[in-house]
């Protein structure tokens, strides 16, 4: 599954690479693989493996400075205070957070208040991507494994 992964990577650089328009048809959950979704959830017990996100559409010109949160706290990234993403890229997540989690996607701004870009409360029982939109314009994917 490994080589899969980095298959499946490979791929996405190559699309961007040669100018494709992203049209993001495929879920974030699905560019992880099953097998590995499958172990990762394992792992997270009787919680939420949360694997992916993607930047759909970004909120200012360029990129986009993101964190996430679960019940008011930042959980990611974990080393650093956001992430800088730009449209069409998908960035790990790779947390475990309880069933019924309410999840906050923030975008930092250095002078301006932070923007939230959308927030979502798990349905913990099932595996699906969910989206944080729209936010001063924001439009992301998260993948979440049961
Ligand atoms: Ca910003
Ligand atoms: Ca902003």
């Amino acid at each position: 599954m490994r080589t899969w992964r980095k298959l499946s990577k490979l791929a996405a650089v190559t699309t961007l690479a040669g100018g494709l328009a992203f049209t993001g048809a495929s879920a974030a959950v699905a560019d992880g693989g099953p097998a590995h979704e499958k172990s990762a959830a394992l792992a997270c017990g009787g919680n939420v493996f949360l694997d992916g996100i993607r930047a759909l559409a970004t909120s200012e010109n360029g990129r986009d400075e993101v964190y996430l949160e679960a019940d008011g706290a930042k959980i990611w990234p974990a080393g650093g205070s956001y992430v800088s993403m730009t449209a069409g890229q998908r960035v790990e997540v790779d947390k475990c957070v309880r069933p019924q989690a309410a999840l906050r996607l923030i975008e930092v701004d250095d002078l301006d208040p932070n923007d939230v870009i959308g927030r979502v409360i798990l349905q913990g029982d099932v595996t699906r991507d969910y989206e944080f939109c729209c936010g001063d314009g924001g439009r992301y994917r998260i993948g979440a494994v049961r």
